[in-house]
């Protein structure tokens, strides 16, 4: 009796199962000239209600833009899963790799490095599912270790609008004719490019989409009754639905380093700065959920300074200042805050940290130099992001103006809960003309 139970509900599912339509008949016309229009059968055999969402930034960009670009594109699958509930979308995490600021030569290739090096999973996984691109080339079907994403959609800017100044939402699909598009057809409904060096990826389809508005208005690109898998390439061109919201700062504060990063700060916190969070009510749950807004941090009793140079002193040469007056600076606020210790975060030369060294002799003034294990294990990535944690957690920060790196400590001290006056501050070019950077309060 059981047994015949058993089958009848077997024979349910199945006739669920295989008399629903998976693939909406409008998406069922010719295929265009980028092939798209192909998919249905594919997704009809598949029965898999799992949608994944691919994305890649454009190449110049450094790591702390690329983080905010995470944010958008997680706070954009969040809300899609309210929406499209009848599909199990996942965001594909697009692995780090040739960065123009990750300069390091003896630590071999720092290319397609897992986002766990750098973040903890688990954590990210309490604001949206993500997986790593290693495991969705493991549990995506593919033929022959051969991988094809069913569409890219390659966003570019409307040259109009910046030229006018006239801002207005567009989403329109056009002729792909820029020279340095990244992706070419090799064969009918096969499309090689650069899959984040991945040589085992295509795609069946590629479309060029003028761009300008908010990222949700993406939605209309997915089409999850005809795609599985959709990448958007310069996806920094997307804007943030819900910047500054409570929202966004869930999904920022779901961004917790891995934890042997934080070991290795702390761990120089203790030693050098004579820092602990016991002391410096600076103590966080292991869970990011469970963290509740305070401003009570007191922070290690030493300031934290973030010198960006390099390509600033080009780039943003004028709002930067030079050594000498970045130490006058620094002098007056240890002097009025009373404090001996100057932790330097920075991408310096060593001429010009020990230049500041020089001018501060009545300082005690440092910089995290990592072991061969940790460079060689945790790369530049991983040493910028020690870095950002020492400085986050001093009783005082002072910023570089207009640096995502220092934007990332500010938010990092509006976590952990830092009085704001101790966190807003940055460098001047001189001390007559100093524009603000804004703050950019945490809501909870
Ligand atoms: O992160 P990021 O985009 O910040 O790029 P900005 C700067 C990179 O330089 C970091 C290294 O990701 C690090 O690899 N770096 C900078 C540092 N400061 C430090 C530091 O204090 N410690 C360590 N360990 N590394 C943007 C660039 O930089 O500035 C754009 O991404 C462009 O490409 C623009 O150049 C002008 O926002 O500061």
């Amino acid at each position: 009796m059981f047994d015949l139970l058993l089958r009848v509900l077997y024979f349910t599912l199945f006739l669920i199962n295989f008399t629903q339509p998976i693939v909406e008949n409008e998406f069922c016309d010719k295929p265009d000239e980028y092939g798209e229009n192909n998919n249905k059968c594919n997704i009809q055999s598949s029965y898999s209600r799992n949608r994944y969402i691919l994305y890649e930034i454009n190449p110049p960009e450094g790591f702390n833009l690329r983080r905010d670009v995470f944010i958008r594109t997680a706070v954009f699958v969040k809300n899609l899963i309210k929406k499209e509930k009848e599909f199990r979308w996942q965001l594909v995490l697009p692995p780090w790799g040739n960065l123009y600021h990750w300069q390091s030569k003896h630590i071999g290739l720092q290319t397609q490095l897992p986002w766990s090096l750098f973040f903890d999973i688990p954590s990210l996984q309490k604001y949206v599912p993500v997986i790593e691109m290693y495991q969705f080339l493991q549990e995506y079907p593919s033929e022959n270790k051969q991988t094809q994403l069913d569409i890219v959609y390659i966003l570019k800017n409307d040259e109009e609008m910046f030229k006018t100044g006239i801002f207005k939402d567009k989403n329109e699909i056009v002729k792909c004719t820029d020279k340095l598009l990244q992706f070419y057809k090799i064969e009918s409904k096969k499309y090689s490019g650069h899959f984040w060096g991945f040589h085992n990826i295509t795609s069946k389809a590629i479309k060029c989409i003028e761009f300008h508005g908010m990222i949700s208005h993406l939605r209309q690109n997915l089409k999850p009754n005809v795609y599985r898998s959709v990448m958007f390439d310069h996806m920094e061109i997307a804007l943030h639905d819900f910047y500054g919201t409570q929202e966004y700062w869930k999904a920022r504060r779901s961004m917790r380093y891995n934890s042997e990063l934080y070991n290795i700060a702390n761990e120089y916190r203790k030693v050098f700065l004579n820092s602990t969070n016991e002391r410096d009510r600076t103590e966080r749950p292991d869970d990011w959920t469970k963290e509740k807004n305070k401003r009570n941090a007191v922070g290690g009793p030493y300031l934290s300074l973030h010198l960006r140079r390099r390509d600033f002193l080009v780039g943003r040469s004028p709002r930067v200042p030079s050594i000498k007056s970045a130490a006058s600076q620094l002098k007056n606020k240890l002097d009025e805050l009373r404090l001996k210790f100057l932790f330097v975060a920075t991408d310096a030369t060593e001429k010009e940290f020990n230049e500041l060294k020089g001018y501060l002799t009545d300082y005690t003034v440092l910089r995290f130099i990592p072991s061969h294990y940790v460079l060689n294990k945790f790369k530049d990535g991983g040493v910028a992001i020690i870095d950002q944690i020492i400085c986050s957690y001093a009783r005082y920060f002072i910023g570089t103006h207009e640096s995502t790196f220092t934007f990332r400590i500010q938010e990092d001290r509006e976590i952990i809960g830092f009085p704001t006056k101790t966190t807003f501050n940055h460098l001047c070019k001189d001390t007559k003309k100093c524009d603000s950077n804004g703050q950019w309060e945490i809501v909870w």
